[in-house]
């Protein structure tokens, strides 16, 4: 069923293997020429824009956005009390990592009576966006809302698409996700409306949203390019799009668990990319059956038949481990596992990962719920250069400067002279200002 890329006996350099692996293609740009109509509508008119938006695309006829109170609490109420102890376990595991992740401030003492401290700042205000769509991510508002808190944000605002059949509100589960965890700002909105409406806020008179500093969370393209369209006006944590694992694995690894997880992220979305990386022939054909049999018995057959045969995913064979490791690198895959002997070992070589699932008894599902970890990475290759959603996410880092009169006259003439030599001599009269 998968798509075999041999690159046994091949010596790519790394940008080469970028464009031989699998990798789905998504046109933001063209997305962001769509999107643009609403998200300037949405600036220019408000919430009649808004509304008009939510009619046309979610088919949904709202006044307003704003979910009230007494839905939030109920739809707690009416939680499934398995969900709701699993959710809170989530909660409870994500608290643990991301509160012991947050940064302390650091001060050098440059010299002395000169020091240069790293204060960490939350942000503001967030907006977290939530996607609805072919599945409910409760545990997106997790992800998103933890970190938030962890890292001392005082003003948060969840926003997630009008569901026709809840009544035009976020699906319950949602809802009942930012009751546990204590978020009572949310508003029933989604797709370039809702990043807009974050970006610049409502004024109309009793439907008043405060713009925010920063939107994070997945979505769908349409959040994807509203997101790239408003960066600037408004922080973004980075581009999140389809669902990708990679596998690396020998042959000790277990083509049952193997195959189970290329199905499991597959079942995101017809587009998810699952790629199986291996020197082994035979733990490819292994998987590759392991593949066929399970998908016949998956609930989501059609979408994770489609994402398992499409382009963006694959089995790519390899020489070696080490070959496997490059081949790995140059993908940057979201989410990597390492099925292989020495998994640890193994794990430490890898440099390009949102998250790496070490061993057999770490597969990308516990990370999704409950592993304690974040679920929201880079993907599209964005890891090579960007990080999941963390703590620092909602930090600034601010450098604070304080020199006593002893230490800027000590230092002054190489001031001096770095103005001199970049032709701005006010600079370096700023400094001896100080000294007549
Ligand atoms: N694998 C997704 C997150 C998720 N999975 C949510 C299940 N629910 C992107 O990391
Ligand atoms: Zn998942």
């Amino acid at each position: 069923m998968l798509t075999r890329i041999d690159l046994r006996s091949s010596a790519y350099s790394a940008a080469d293997l970028r464009g031989v692996l699998p990798r789905a293609a998504l046109d933001v740009d063209a997305a962001v020429a769509q999107v643009r109509p609403v998200v300037e509508a949405v600036h220019s008119e408000g919430l009649s824009a808004v509304l008009a938006a939510t009619a046309r695309f979610d088919g949904v006829e709202a006044t307003g956005i704003r979910v009230p109170a007494d839905a939030i609490a109920s739809a707690l109420d009416g939680l499934d009390p398995n969900v709701r102890a699993a959710l809170s376990e989530s909660i409870r595991r994500a608290r643990l990592v991301h509160d012991d992740q947050r940064r302390t401030d650091v001060t050098t003492r440059v010299v002395p009576g000169g020091t240069v401290t790293e204060r960490f700042v939350p942000v503001g205000r967030v907006g977290l966006y939530v996607p609805g769509g072919l599945a409910v991510y409760p545990s997106s508002v997790v992800m998103n809302v933890v970190p938030a808190q962890a890292a001392g944000v005082s003003s948060l605002a969840v926003a997630s698409p009008p569901q026709k059949e809840f009544g035009g509100l976020p699906h319950p589960t949602i809802l009942a996700a930012c009751a546990l965890l204590g978020v009572d700002e949310v508003y029933a909105v989604g797709g370039a409306q809702a990043v807009a409406v974050f970006a610049y806020g409502l004024s109309d008179a009793g439907h008043e949203v405060e713009p925010v500093d920063l939107v994070t969370g997945p979505g769908n393209i349409w959040v994807t390019a509203a997101k790239r369209l408003l960066r600037g006006v408004i922080g973004i944590d980075s581009e999140a799009g389809t669902t990708e694992i990679a596998v690396l694995a020998d042959d000790t690894a277990d083509p049952v668990h193997v195959a189970a997880d290329l199905i499991s992220q597959a079942e995101h979305d017809p587009a998810a990319a699952s790629v199986l990386v291996t020197a082994s022939e035979e733990l490819a054909e292994a998987v590759d059956a392991e593949v066929v049999r399970q998908v016949a018995v998956t609930k989501h057959v059609e979408r994770v038949q489609a994402a398992l045969s499409g382009p963006q995913s694959g089995i790519v064979l390899v020489d070696d481990l080490d070959a496997g490791l490059r081949v790995v690198d140059a993908y940057a895959a979201e989410h990597l596992e390492i099925q292989t002997a020495d998994a640890s070992a193994v794990a430490t070589r890898v440099r390009n990962a949102g998250a790496i699932f070490v061993g057999a008894w770490s597969p990308v599902s516990l990370g999704d719920y409950c592993a304690g970890s974040n679920h929201v990475l880079p993907t599209g290759g964005c890891a090579r250069h960007s990080s999941g959603l963390s703590v620092q996410t909602f930090l600034r880092g601010v450098h604070v400067i304080e020199y006593s009169e002893e230490a800027l006259r000590e230092v002054a003439p190489f001031v001096a002279t770095l103005a001199d030599a970049e032709d701005l001599p006010a600079h370096g009269a700023a400094v001896r200002a100080r000294f007549r």
